[in-house]
């Protein structure tokens, strides 16, 4: 019967919805941007990277650009060579983070990345890890199931 199909419909977006609404977008270093004398293990710590948020790099290029590199040009400052992988340099620059791991960026103009104009992050699976720290995501998200959970039912109970 052809109510069947709308309620699984609605059940899919009601369900995914907050997936998709929760995904954030990180400017790299709030305020101050991308820049040299910021120091961004210290604005990493406390966020939770997720597969689908982004990070958004605001920086005046010249001279500012970022490099995306492996740990080991991580560490010693040293940026990809090769036209396979040229900087970002719009000054405005968004990417998605769309797998989960390690990710490293780079400033490589000058001496920017040994003073620090370098940003190391982990991303999680969409999926809220586990307590403490996304306790309140965890929170919010059951709380909207409850409720996706009941209007799901309204449908049913309306549909029969
Ligand atoms: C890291 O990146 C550099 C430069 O692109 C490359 O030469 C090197 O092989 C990479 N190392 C690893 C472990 O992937
Ligand atoms: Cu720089």
């Amino acid at each position: 019967m052809a109510s069947n199909k709308f309620v699984t419909l609605v059940t899919l977006v009601v369900v995914l919805l907050p997936t998709i609404a929760m995904a954030t977008d990180y400017v790299v270093g709030g305020d101050s941007g991308w820049n040299t004398g910021v120091d961004y293990s210290a604005w990493a710590k406390d966020k939770m990277f997720h597969v689908g948020d982004a990070l958004v790099f605001k920086y005046t290029n010249p001279p500012h650009n970022v490099f995306k590199v492996n740990g080991t040009g991580f560490n010693a400052c040293v940026k990809p060579t090769g036209n396979d992988q040229p900087p970002l340099t719009s000054g405005n620059d968004r990417i998605e983070l769309k797998t989960p791991g390690n990710k490293w960026y780079i400033c490589a103009a000058a001496d920017h990345c040994k003073s620090g104009q370098k940003l190391v992050i982990t991303v999680m699976d969409t999926a809220p890890a586990s307590p403490p720290s996304s306790a309140v995501r965890g929170i919010i998200i059951s709380g909207y199931q409850v409720f996706a959970a009941a209007v799901v039912g309204l449908f049913l109970a309306i549909a029969a």
